[in-house]
């Protein structure tokens, strides 16, 4: 049986503030759990929806070393930036704060002393990277090496990202402190674990017999991690970023960032509600949802309760409607290879456009799969959706109320048989709209509120007012009346999705209050009652805005690609001389073959002006020896021979070498004499 809550506190990721948000942070986390917030809103529901930054990590300390700045100055910045891209696009947190606050630090900082009181935790000795020269235990981030299974020379102590395998530290082969570059030492530690295999029965009961009902995806999750069995999780760090451990033994350490992040939760709830909060957290009357992307799900699922619980006196989430993740145009958003739409960049670019996105984002929501947003399919949703149905059907509504009856909304007077089919086919939104939120299906949800603006669309189409008006006005009236009903109603159905487009379309018919239970009702609007001004409310979207945005994703694929490539480093300098000493001359290939058993070699036969000369070059991947024939080279013609395969050389010709390694000969732009010298 379903229990009846009181309330409901709705928790939204805490976003890593060492980089701006994006669409996929959107889609996967604050536009749902906006919709839902706002939908309980509506209904009178007692909720509130917390957020804030997640300000502590070793991410943000080393973007802070890199830039030459405080990890603080880091977190200023960001925070500021997502904080603003969040207002702007309606998230209606009720407090969105951050983990360096005073009342986090503090919350935390005594989270963890009432574990450590109870005997919560076990303290464990390890040996970790110690740089000598830092004067620091390094974190996991901080080591580089090679990697055990592929070889790639820069995988980091607790991934290879060229291969995707995961890694302790001490697997890495040649490992390195990326802040010295020096080799590091493995040094004693002792740490503080939460023993995850204590609260394991627990945690399987309660998710695995007790929570059926969550998302197959967070269900399925939970299961695989629960069969695998849990190990005890450190719960400090050594690092000087973050909530200090406030125990004894504790010096130079921190709370390790997924323990506190969590609890930021908790802290936010109380800057908000000072007085209040408790009953929040600890009464089982309230129901408790955390909104998050699928990355998450362990740390909410499982760690985080085994922490409220170790605790004894807070209540355990609820749900955990848990998303996949938004890929970008067939790619994955990746913040490094700035493979993403930046909120603050759209919001410039696209100004008062923030629902067409929060439309987008939810029609095609990452809820079951992975999913991917595409330019193309922005515009035409814009296009073909919000402007020619929802707006289309409102303004044409308002519109034609202006023209036959001066704004002001006209008497329903007889209803015909189809009219009383429409108002029926509407009447049963509300149910589905609600069937589908209460489920956390918001791309279900928003269709079915789309539907409404379909069947108001469709209702004029087929009474087709403007013909009707040559000889029946009470028919219009009629006609209008419904119309404007059903514009109220979607002034009332949008709300949660589309809260600035809602807004507008309240003031259009002067609905001054906005409440879910009024939604299905055709009574709404009085008739005589002024309208206001219309103005539109979607506007197209042209292919050229579409084209611009392609083709900055395309620059920054290029500019990816360029990255990769790591150019030569800059030699040593030399002097005039030295590079004097060097005989560059240009050659004539006279002839080009295979060295045999050598796949690499070419032998050439070159006039070099003085009699000719046999060089070998291992360029053979690159070129066919008959398209060389003929082409003019530069060599070094002043090395002393060497053998190559038995074939003695006499210089060595020049070649650059590309981004992939390949190797294009050096010749003069314009045919010269053989011989002669490059200076
Ligand atoms: N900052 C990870 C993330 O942004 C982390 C979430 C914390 S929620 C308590 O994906
Ligand atoms: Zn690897």
């Amino acid at each position: 049986m379903d229990k009846k809550f009181k309330r409901t506190l709705v928790t939204t990721a805490l976003p890593y503030a060492n980089g701006p948000v994006h669409i996929g942070h959107l889609a996967g986390v604050y536009v749902p759990a906006d919709i839902y917030t706002r939908y309980l809103r509506l209904k009178g529901e007692e909720v509130i929806m917390i957020g804030g930054s997640d300000e502590h990590g070793v991410p943000i300390t080393i973007k802070a070393k890199a830039e030459g700045i405080t990890p603080q100055d880091v977190v200023d910045r960001y925070h500021t930036i997502i904080k603003d891209s969040f207002e702007e696009f309606g998230i209606s947190f009720d407090v969105y704060s951050r983990t360096t606050s005073q009342i986090h630090k503090e919350t935390a900082s005594e989270f963890f002393k009432i574990l450590h009181e109870k005997g919560e935790f076990i303290e464990k000795e390890s040996e970790q990277y110690y740089d000598e020269q830092a004067n620091q235990f390094l974190a996991d981030r901080y080591i580089t090496g090679t990697c055990p299974h592929c070889k790639n020379e820069k995988a980091y102590g607790d991934q290879c990202e060229a291969c995707g395998t995961s890694l302790n530290a001490t697997d890495l082969i040649n490992p390195k402190s990326a802040i010295t570059g020096n080799v590091p030492v493995l040094r004693k530690t002792t740490h503080w674990y939460l023993p995850l295999d204590k609260h394991e029965q627990f945690l399987r009961e309660w998710i695995l017999d007790g929570h059926k009902e969550w998302k197959s995806n967070v269900y399925g999750q939970c299961k695989s991690w629960l069969d695998m069995g849990l190990q005890p999780r450190a719960v400090s760090r050594d690092l000087d970023w973050g909530v200090p451990v406030p125990v004894e033994g504790g010096e130079g350490k921190v709370l390790y960032v997924w323990f506190d992040a969590p609890i930021g939760y908790i802290s936010n709830t109380k800057e908000l509600l000072p007085d209040s909060w408790e009953k929040w957290w600890k009464d089982e009357d309230t129901r408790l949802l955390h909104f998050i992307g699928k990355d998450n799900i362990v740390f909410h699922c499982i760690v985080f309760p085994a922490m409220l619980k170790a605790d004894g006196s807070y209540i355990l989430p609820e749900n955990v409607p848990a998303n996949e993740f938004l890929n970008l145009e067939g790619d994955k958003i990746s913040t490094s290879r700035n493979w993403a739409v930046w909120l603050h960049e759209y919001l410039k670019e696209f100004p008062d456009k923030q629902d067409v996105l929060r439309y987008v984002l939810t029609a095609n929501a990452p809820e079951t799969k992975d999913n991917d947003f595409t330019w193309k399919d922005f515009q035409a949703r814009n296009n073909n959706e919000l402007v020619a149905i929802l707006g289309n059907f409102v303004n044409r509504a308002m519109v034609l109320t202006q023209k036959y009856f001066d704004g002001k909304v006209p008497a329903c007077n007889e209803l015909t048989q189809y009219d009383k089919d429409t108002i029926a086919d509407f009447e049963n939104v509300k149910a589905q709209v609600e069937h589908y939120l209460d489920q956390f299906r918001f791309r279900d949800a928003l269709k079915e509120a789309m539907n409404l603006a379909r069947i108001g669309n469709k209702y004029l189409a087929d009474t087709e007012p403007w013909k009707v008006a040559k000889t029946d006005m009470n028919r219009v009236s009629t006609i209008l009346n419904l119309s404007l009903q059903i514009v109220a109603n979607l002034g009332i159905a949008f709300e949660p999705f589309l809260p600035f487009a809602a807004a507008k379309i309240r003031g259009f018919v002067n609905l001054d209050h906005s409440n879910w239970d009024e939604l299905g009702n055709i009574n709404l609007l009085e008739a005589g009652k002024e309208l206001s001004k219309p103005e539109l409310l979607f506007e197209k979207i042209e292919d050229s805005e579409i084209e611009a945005q392609i083709k900055k994703l395309e620059d920054t694929k290029k500019a990816n690609e360029l990255k990769e490539y790591q150019p030569a480093a800059v030699k040593e300098d030399t002097s005039f001389d030295d590079f004097m000493k060097m005989d560059i001359r240009v050659g004539t290939v006279l002839e080009c073959s295979k060295v045999p058993k050598a796949d690499k070699l070419l032998q050439f036969k070159i006039d070099d002006g003085m009699g000719g000369r046999t060089i070998v070059s291992g360029i053979a991947k690159y070129y066919k020896p008959e398209d060389l024939v003929g082409k003019q080279v530069c060599f070094i013609a002043n090395f002393p021979p060497r053998k190559l395969k038995g074939i003695e050389s006499q210089g060595m010709i020049l070649s650059a070498e590309d981004a992939d390694g390949r190797l294009v000969v050096i010749s003069p732009s314009d045919l010269v004499k053989a011989g002669c010298s490059v200076g």
